[in-house]
């Protein structure tokens, strides 16, 4: 979406990038040489944005520009081309806290909406790695590092009031990334829209959902967390499409949807990503590893990850002594009062664990009902097959929505994956597996 104010913004080609890059004296230094010996590619894959990697004599260069539109929509639904700032503001925010984790950055363009940064080679989008059936055991880890220390260091917990107001001054103003979000993850599956994409298999299964109150009450309280609990700066849209890794490495990338606002929705989207693999692994084509032994690897993924998540979250937590108005050194001052922190310290994580199962389940559901689906099912050509795997996650996130007694930590998330696999293609809402 374009206004006068955008009146300079030119979108990209991959023949105007060198010209475009030539002009900036610290980029041309990277990419060494001259703009006629540089090779640009366009290389977007993601559902928004143009990105290109460009490569020098000396070294490469990712470039992403936003453009005015949803890039996998085209022009008929235009998108604010800020979004680019919040990616920038993000990274930025969260850089002392995940070190290499996240591309550096290298040059922001206010007026064309473009970021320079890091160009990540030879590492790989995870999805792709989760569809081929490729692990990469790093990943639950990094991931875990990442989000506890964006989580804690951004939260109440560790900054003055007046810190975490200015993030929330800055990000509450990411609106139009937010619409897409209370939209597409919230509130479509739940509503007749155009933007859903329903097989024709799956169409009771979708009718089932909107009929299901108690689903909805519980979609609708994950909802209003989502809009009033601001908790601490989330990524936003941190999916297995998000994190680029190699054998050794992790990087989190496009965090435009960023927010001040619970913290299980971080934890939540990731872990609903390799559950979404884990139905979909038995019927994908092409196999790197069987599919047994594969999804064994998935779910010890999600448990290491929460595990370590907890783990680390708890322990920044404890060596933490700046200053912030959350939980004051000065109240908990004395052995007794110190001892009795380290139990609210863990009803704190068992809160940010019930979050994080209700956005699991919301997260599956909007990915199979909603716009913006994924390729982990949708590699499975045969419609009526993927519907049975899709059919199955959706019986298992329903079932952590309307029963979350059930699960009160991840043993019980992991252990549960199996019940549902066989739900079929006509819900018995009844029946409470
Ligand atoms: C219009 S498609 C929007 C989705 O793509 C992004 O990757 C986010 O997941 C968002 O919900
Ligand atoms: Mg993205």
């Amino acid at each position: 979406m374009l206004t006068a104010s955008h009146r300079d913004y030119r979108i990209l080609t991959a023949e105007t990038v060198p010209a475009y890059l030539a002009d900036i004296p610290t980029l041309r230094e990277r990419l060494g040489g001259s703009a006629s010996e540089w090779r640009a590619r366009d290389v977007a894959d993601g559902n928004l944005n143009a990105v290109f990697l460009i490569d020098g004599p000396k070294g490469g260069l990712c470039l992403k520009q936003a453009l005015p539109y949803v890039r996998v929509a085209g022009e008929s639904w235009p998108l604010d081309i800020n979004r680019a700032t919040f990616e920038y503001r993000y990274a930025t925010r969260v850089a002392p806290h995940v070190g290499a984790l996240q591309p550096q950055m290298f040059h922001y363009d206010a007026d064309q909406y473009i970021i320079v940064m890091e160009k990540l080679e030879p590492h790989i989008i995870l999805r792709k790695a989760l569809i081929s059936g490729t692990h990469y055991p790093r990943v639950p880890v990094d991931n875990a590092e990442f989000l506890a220390n964006t989580a804690f260091h951004t939260s109440d917990l560790a900054v003055p009031f007046e810190r975490k107001a200015a993030d929330m001054e800055v990000f509450a103003r990411n609106l139009a990334l937010q619409r897409i979000t209370v939209d597409l993850v919230y509130t479509d599956p739940y509503v007749d829209v155009w933007r859903n994409k329903i097989s024709e298999p799956l169409g009771a299964w979708a009718e089932a959902l909107k009929r299901d109150i108690d689903l909805k009450d519980a979609v609708t309280r994950a909802r209003l967390a989502y809009l009033s609990k601001a908790q601490s700066l989330l990524h936003g849209d941190l999916h297995s499409g998000s994190i680029m890794v190699t054998a050794d490495e992790t990087r989190i990338i496009d965090s435009e949807f960023a927010w001040v606002g619970p913290t299980g929705f971080d934890t939540g989207n990731f872990i609903a990503h390799y559950v979404m693999a884990w139905f979909a692994k038995p019927f994908q084509p092409n196999q790197a590893t069987d599919a047994t032994t594969y999804r064994a690897l998935l779910t010890a993924d999600i448990v290491s990850f929460w595990q370590r998540f907890e783990e680390r979250f708890l322990a920044i937590w404890r060596a933490f002594d700046g200053d912030n108005d959350g939980v004051p050194a000065t109240v908990y001052a004395s052995a007794v009062d110190r001892a009795r922190l380290e139990s609210f310290r863990r009803a704190y994580v068992a809160d940010l664990f019930a979050d994080t199962v209700q956005v699991l389940g919301i997260e599956i559901i909007r990915r199979i009902i909603g716009y913006a689906q994924i390729a982990d099912f949708h590699v499975i050509e045969d419609v009526a097959t993927r519907a049975e795997a899709q059919a199955g996650a959706l019986a298992f996130a329903r079932s952590l929505l309307i029963h979350p007694e059930r699960y009160q930590d991840i043993a019980s998330v992991v252990a549960a994956l199996a019940r549902f696999e066989n739900a079929g293609l006509l819900p018995d809402t009844t029946r409470h597996l």
